[in-house]
């Protein structure tokens, strides 16, 4: 009895999660878009799909690195049924590229989260290597960084060596991987936890554009914030607004949302190789 009975047991800014039995939880990306950290009332037609297949892609791309929490995608190829784990309290930022808070740290201090990085970088300069950046998970506001003694203290010295390893391995290949397909992955954010048999364990989505800042390569020069691959189109009219950036935000024109959408289905192309037509019959095609 109650086999169908589904508990709703979080919500994001654009995904929910709902509990199936005590073991799976199922994820839904919804179409919500957020801009300047307010999510606008008007939705990108397929954006949740194509995040839930660049995750799945990636899942099914980088097992021989960690093990991740993916069970499958259901039909409607935008929710994801995983298994549930206890997640480390930490966000797990991985960096290529000085951008966001990483940038305002330096710009700030000549160093983030404890790493001393050469003097004299610019705005969205490439750095010398990958570095692990952890951030509290904020429960209202934005995430902080901070430093490993601080990451230390919440998952343990041990833990912490492994997921910095773990976390670069897994930038390293999607950045190499979307380099060689004119995307630069300048930075992301994994969220890890850990199975009953305390193994750790990739969850929530990976290497998608609300995950990182991915950057058209061919427009790429440092020196000055990047254009974002996927939401350029919506920043741009946000600012002919003149929009003051606190909620609501303003609906966005039929223009925007196909130039949008066509943006994130090209991203979902150029990485999985996948047609997303091709995705949307079967959504278990980017996992081979
Ligand atoms: C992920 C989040 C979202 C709101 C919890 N496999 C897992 N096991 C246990 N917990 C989680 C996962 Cl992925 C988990 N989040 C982040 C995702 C909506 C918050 F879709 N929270």
């Amino acid at each position: 009895m109650n086999s169908e009975t589904v508990v709703h047991v979080a919500s994001g800014k654009v995904r929910e999660i709902f509990e199936l039995d005590d073991e799976r939880l199922l994820l839904v990306a919804s179409d919500r878009i957020s801009t300047f950290d307010v999510v606008l009332p008007t939705e990108i037609t397929d954006k949740g799909r194509v995040l839930t297949g660049l995750s799945a892609f990636w899942f099914a791309r980088t097992r021989e690195i960690v093990p991740n929490h993916l069970l499958g995608v259901r039909p409607d190829g935008r929710s994801t049924e995983a298994r549930r784990l206890r997640m480390l309290p930490i966000e797990c930022v991985v960096r290529g590229y000085l951008a966001g808070s990483g940038w305002k740290d330096y710009e700030r201090t000549g160093s983030t989260s404890g790493h001393p990085l050469p003097a004299g970088l610019e705005d969205s300069a490439r750095l010398p290597e990958p570095i692990f950046t952890p951030a509290t998970k904020a429960q209202v506001g934005h995430d902080e960084n901070i430093d490993r003694d601080q990451a230390a203290e919440l998952v343990g010295p041990e833990r912490l060596e492994e997921v910095e390893r773990v976390a670069i391995e897994l930038y390293s290949h999607g950045a190499d991987h979307a380099a060689a397909r004119g995307i630069i992955l300048a930075d992301t954010k994994f969220e890890f936890g850990l199975d009953a048999d305390d193994r750790l364990v990739l969850g929530d989505e990976a290497l998608t554009p609300d995950s990182s800042r991915f950057w058209p390569a061919d427009e790429y020069s440092p020196g000055r914030t990047q254009t974002s691959f996927d939401k350029q189109y919506v920043r741009d009219y946000c600012e002919s607004l003149g929009w003051n950036k606190t909620a609501p935000g303003p609906e966005l024109p039929a223009d925007v949302v196909e130039g949008t959408r066509a943006r994130y289905v090209e991203a979902f192309e150029r990485l999985t190789e996948v047609s997303f037509d091709d995705y949307l019959d079967d959504p278990s095609s980017v996992l081979r």
